[in-house]
């Protein structure tokens, strides 16, 4: 087992430093200029649950953000990102990783922080396994809306799918926060990945700087993974997937 794997089952969370290469990372910005040229943000994905509550405000007031640009071609494709994330999500799930979705994300000044919350819960899948890896296209730090990372709360088990506008259960549930954490608030540089677990609680601090936040995120599963849409009724993907199926076969 490589050192990537022991951290992550520790931990819930890695680093890798310098792992992407610049030129993939300036693949990944042109990308995100190419998508605010030609294209809108991504329509609402926060209520994978239940429906947005009336005169929600939507995606649009906590970050701009560019859902499966790895489908798309041209300046606008971050295949060549997704193909070098690939080899680094095979050191952690030592097997061939299936791409569940992948985000191009701006954070600007005047977006809202990202409350505690675990990815796996917004999947249309029947098991957390799986890796996400994230990846800053600028310096972050706590300054400009850096990730922290709850250190061992993926031991915590599945939570609810959490309402990013006010940190609460989407199902209605009272707010419930895992146990005790050490909270890791991790300083990265454009090449460097963190890789976290999709049950580890994660949140997003908001951008106090002047300059956008850019990063690029891609979400993973293991081949034993199953689609599962009635664990995320609401996810895009789920009217295509039949619940059972492995993730291998894609719709
Ligand atoms: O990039 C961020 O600030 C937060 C992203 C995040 O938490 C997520 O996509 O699950």
């Amino acid at each position: 087992m490589g050192f990537e794997q022991d951290e992550l089952l520790d931990k819930g969370w890695v680093v890798l430093h310098t792992a992407l290469p610049l030129t993939v990372v300036e693949r990944l910005r042109d990308a995100i200029g190419a998508h605010r040229h030609a294209l809108p943000p991504s329509d609402e994905v926060l209520y994978t649950h239940v429906a947005p509550p009336p005169g929600s405000l939507g995606m649009a007031v906590l970050m701009e953000q560019w859902f499966n640009a790895h489908r798309r071609a041209g300046p606008l494709a971050t295949g060549p990102a997704v193909e070098a994330a690939r080899a680094l999500a095979g050191k952690v799930l030592l097997d061939a990783p299936v791409l569940l979705q992948d985000v191009l994300m701006v954070k600007h000044p005047r977006h809202t922080s990202f409350p505690w919350h675990q990815d796996f819960p917004f999947w249309p899948v029947d098991r957390p396994a799986g890796v996400i890896l994230w990846a800053p296209l600028d310096p972050v730090d706590q300054d400009n809306g850096g990730l922290v990372l709850g250190t061992g709360s993926h031991r915590e088990g599945i939570g609810p799918a959490i309402d990013l506008h006010d940190g609460r259960p989407q199902q209605g549930h009272a707010p419930i926060l895992p146990a005790e954490f050490d909270e890791a608030a991790v300083s990265l540089a454009p090449g460097d990945v963190v890789m976290f677990h999709p049950l580890t609680w994660h949140r997003s601090g908001q951008n106090r700087a002047s300059l956008p936040r850019r990063a690029w995120s891609a979400s993973w599963l293991h081949p034993s993974a199953r689609w599962s849409p009635s664990r995320a009724p609401r996810h895009p993907l789920a009217t295509r997937l039949r619940e059972g199926d492995p993730v291998g076969e894609r719709p």
